[in-house]
């Protein structure tokens, strides 16, 4: 599918607030983490991520980054715990990636930018579709996680092997980091990185943002840039 906007100078983050006025909203993302500025909060339950693979539906491009996609008439992923009261369904997973090693995440730590950030999309079952759920203030839940290039295996669709060993996670009150950018998302962001090889950052960094019959453009720095904190409080699952 093809968009009115994008990542470039004429259509990038800087002029999305002209169609998506809420781009300068109160909890927009992604943000910058400030470790030392984030708050333990004991109350914070542990992370249940539960995905079966075969609810995997499909690859695309959808444009601006690729897609996995679900099938999320049941509750067979899901996550739930962490931040988040109730059950939540795993709608999709996307990545947000550099065309060099040293940018491509959306949220940063201290400033530091990763290679590539992995988004695991999920909504709140107390509404009846993704869709509803997604305008909604508690209507969608996503999971960060930072990858780096080493070398490495990246085996196969199994959202759970593109997952770091522990969940320790930084969580705040946010939005999609793309348009619509809808103030719906509880993110939690994981602390720790998993690592994939040079060879499959190659590969994502030669998908194209480009439809057949147009100039290939590679599809590579489709990430927003951190947002205004605006008063926000970050909280982190570990001390
Ligand atoms: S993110 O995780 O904050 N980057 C959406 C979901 C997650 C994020 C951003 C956006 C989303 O659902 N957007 C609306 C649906 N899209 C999805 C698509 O298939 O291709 C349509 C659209 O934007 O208008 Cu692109
Ligand atoms: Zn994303």
């Amino acid at each position: 599918m093809s968009h009115a906007w994008g990542y470039g100078t004429q259509d990038g983050p800087e002029t999305w607030a002209e169609s998506f006025p809420v781009a300068n909203g109160p909890r927009q993302s992604p943000i910058d983490i400030v470790p030392t500025q984030a708050q333990h909060d004991p109350s914070l339950k542990h992370l249940k991520l539960k995905y079966d693979p075969a609810t995997a539906k499909g690859i695309l491009n959808n444009g601006h980054s690729f897609q996995v996609d679900f099938t999320d008439d049941d509750n067979s992923s899901t996550l739930a715990g962490g931040p988040v009261t109730g059950i939540y369904r795993l709608r999709q997973f996307h990545f947000h990636w550099g065309s060099s090693d040293d940018k491509g995440s959306e949220h940063t730590v201290a400033g530091t930018k990763f290679p590539c950030e992995l988004h695991l999309v999920h909504w709140n079952t107390k509404y009846p579709n993704f869709g509803e759920a997604a305008s909604k203030p508690d209507g969608l839940a996503v999971v960060g996680v930072f990858l780096k290039g080493r070398q490495t295996t990246f085996s196969n669709f199994d959202p759970k092997t593109l997952l770091p060993a522990a969940l320790d996670f930084w969580t705040y009150e946010g939005s999609l980091t793309t348009p619509p950018l809808l103030e719906s998302v509880t993110w939690i962001v994981l602390k720790d990185q998993v690592s994939v090889s040079p060879a499959q950052m190659a590969k994502f960094r030669s998908l194209l943002f480009t439809s057949e019959g147009e100039a290939p453009s590679c599809m590579v720095d489709n990430f927003r840039p951190p947002q205004p904190l605006k008063g926000r409080k970050v909280r982190a699952s570990f001390k």
